[in-house]
């Protein structure tokens, strides 16, 4: 037993979870928490704004495979960190946020009048996997581990525990600490003993298999455990959108999901679908035809570690309760024995006849990038930045109509290289996982292409970049507009006059447009480095320039505002909120 805060605890159960880095904005009631971190060797970094420390820790988390923490104080620190909480949750980011509350005697339930209080975790429970608060000192670490065994039990996602301050500031005598096996598992979960046989059978046996890939796929670190099992079964690769790149984007197997006419043909022409680590959801049409064959002509092999996922939205004829890795080393194993089996030149020619459509479109979307007028056309930016970046830059997509341009101009080259909120749509959210990447990835280049209404909310955030020195270069698009809103309203509005102006006048929209923001100088006022740029021609060397300070920078980017808003891909993703037709 040693005599110390409530606070100290956390700090040293983090450490035993391999935690180095926490993100949060300072207080009085939890000062026994963050004055701790330093003798532990927890390094704390302060956003402005506590929205984008829970951005950065499910950035971290997601980059580096460790528990991404986050804090935030009693009241208005707890009520500012909401807004980023659905997002994180939505994502399956692995994040533990740990609040301060008042002491215990004015709340839970409110004495009526207490300061800076409100039900923090009756707040949090729906928007998190659990939230609890510790009632008494003497249950810190019982609940500390509850949390931390939640947190990696089944899909990622948030965590909550709510600590009043008389407990977090308070010196009280703790017990040792247990090591993180005996308080939760740390082994992958295992196939059940004849799956990976049936699976081996299945998959050799179908005329053409394909491959759907999830986040697991992340969290399993199994990316090269997929390049060997798509190679070995000459299997093509989807991937959920946030799943982008695990099976890097170069190679002829993989069909990102930009291509969605080609990913539809596809997904129609196989026999077999194995599904690791992803629940099929509603950015994967649901699984249902028209997007995927019918059930019945098309059976699913689906491996996730959350029982929950497993035939959740479309039946499982073969559900598989294991970690994708250790499934996909044991089928490897099996299909190895088995490859005269496999029909391979059937398979190829297959692939090769289905690629024409996706070659096809991409072909065509490329024909963008022949206009050089100025502002530029936005397809520009994101195909220089994959010209200048390295491969293994983590590329963070924000806002409306440009993280569309942004994804159909990318293509991601190394897996775990992609950030974006792909589940929850969270305009702003990207700057902070910008910084969050750059946490996690000090030594590799992180860039952000963000539209103008995205990142105005949470511009301030280029000073904390400043202060951390980390050197996210931003890639604002500029349209004055809410790009992606003023497009559907127009078609709402104005249908014919739409289609044949391409825009409407400044009067015939809706609170759709906004005024200029110099974002290059509001960088510089920061002490970052600011660039603008409206020619296609001046885009690389902006960036290069911005590279070569070796700061934080940020590049106003001038596009054309008419064709901003005719992004590619719209029509697809309005029809992909409606539910598919089919079963
Ligand atoms: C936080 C948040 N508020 C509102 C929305 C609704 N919304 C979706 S796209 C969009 C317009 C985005 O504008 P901007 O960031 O400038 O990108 P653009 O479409 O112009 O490229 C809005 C308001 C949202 N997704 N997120
Ligand atoms: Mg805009």
């Amino acid at each position: 037993m040693t005599t110390m805060t409530g606070g100290e605890l956390i700090t040293m159960m983090l450490k035993e979870e391999g935690v180095e880095k926490v993100f949060g904005i300072i207080d009085g009631t939890y000062f026994g928490l963050y004055s701790s971190f330093g003798r532990h060797g927890i390094e704390l970094i302060t956003p402005r704004h506590e929205a984008t420390a829970a951005h950065m820790a499910g950035a971290y988390a997601r980059l580096t495979g460790r528990l991404g923490v986050c804090i935030a104080s009693s009241g208005p620190g707890v009520a500012n960190v909401l807004s980023a909480l659905p997002a994180e949750n939505g994502e399956g980011n692995r994040v533990l946020l740990v609040t301060s509350s008042r002491r215990l005697g004015i709340i839970y339930p409110d004495r009526g009048g207490a300061y800076q209080y409100f039900n923090q975790v009756a707040v949090i429970k729906p928007m998190a996997k659990w939230s609890g608060v510790v009632p008494d000192a003497s249950r810190i670490a019982e609940l500390m581990r509850r949390a931390l065994r939640i947190s990696y039990r089944g899909r990622p996602g948030v965590v909550h525990l709510d600590v009043p301050d008389n407990i977090m500031n308070g010196k009280e005598k703790m017990p040792g600490l247990w090591a993180v096996p005996q308080y939760r598992r740390v082994e992958p979960l295992c196939p059940a003993p004849d799956q990976v046989e049936r699976a081996a059978r299945m998959l050799v046996k179908a005329q053409l298999p394909i491959i759907h890939a999830g986040s697991g796929i992340i969290h399993a670190h199994a990316y090269e455990e997929l390049a060997e099992a798509a190679t070995l079964l000459h299997a093509p690769v989807t991937t959920s959108w946030s799943a982008r790149g695990v099976l890097p984007e170069t190679s002829p197997l993989s069909w990102p999901m930009i291509h969605v006419k080609a990913c539809n043909e596809l997904r129609n022409g196989a026999d077999l679908v194995l599904c690791l680590g992803s629940r099929l959801g509603e950015t994967d049409w649901w699984g249902k035809a028209p997007y995927w064959r019918l059930p019945g002509e098309q059976p699913l092999i689906q491996v996730d570690i959350d029982e929950e996922v497993l035939g959740c939205n479309r039946p499982a004829d073969l559900p598989v309760l294991s970690d994708v890795k250790v499934f996909l080393r044991q089928l490897i194993e099996r299909l190895r024995g088995m490859e005269s089996e496999i029909e391979i030149k059937s398979r190829q020619a297959k692939v090769a006849k289905l690629s024409e459509q996706r070659d096809k479109d991409r072909a065509k979307l490329d024909e963008k990038l022949n206009d050089q007028s100025t502002p530029m056309n936005t397809a520009h930016v994101a195909r220089v930045c994959r010209e200048v970046f390295e491969d293994d830059a983590v590329i963070v997509f924000d806002g409306g109509n440009t993280a569309v341009w942004g994804n159909f101009y990318h293509q991601i080259r190394v897996p775990n290289t992609q950030l974006s909120t792909h589940h929850f749509g969270m305009l702003g959210a990207g700057v902070g996982q910008a910084l969050g990447a750059a946490a996690a990835r000090p030594d590799k280049q992180v860039y952000c292409i963000i539209g103008d209404g995205a990142f105005g909310f949470h511009p301030q955030e280029v000073e904390t970049a400043v202060r951390n020195n980390l050197k996210v270069i931003f890639l604002v698009c500029c349209d004055k507009q809410w790009g992606m809103v003023k497009i559907n309203q127009q078609f709402a509005l104005k249908p014919l006059k739409t289609m044949v102006k391409k825009s409407l006048g400044p009067d015939e929209t809706i609170n759709a447009d906004l005024g200029e923001i110099e974002f290059d100088k509001l960088a510089q006022a920061m002490g970052a480095h600011g660039e603008r740029v409206a020619e296609p021609e001046g885009l690389r060397g902006a960036i290069e320039r911005s590279l070569a300070s070796g700061r934080c920078s940020v590049i106003h980017v001038d596009v054309d505002p008419v064709k901003h808003m005719w992004a590619p891909g719209l029509l697809h993703f309005k029809a992909m909120h409606q539910e598919p037709a089919g079963k």
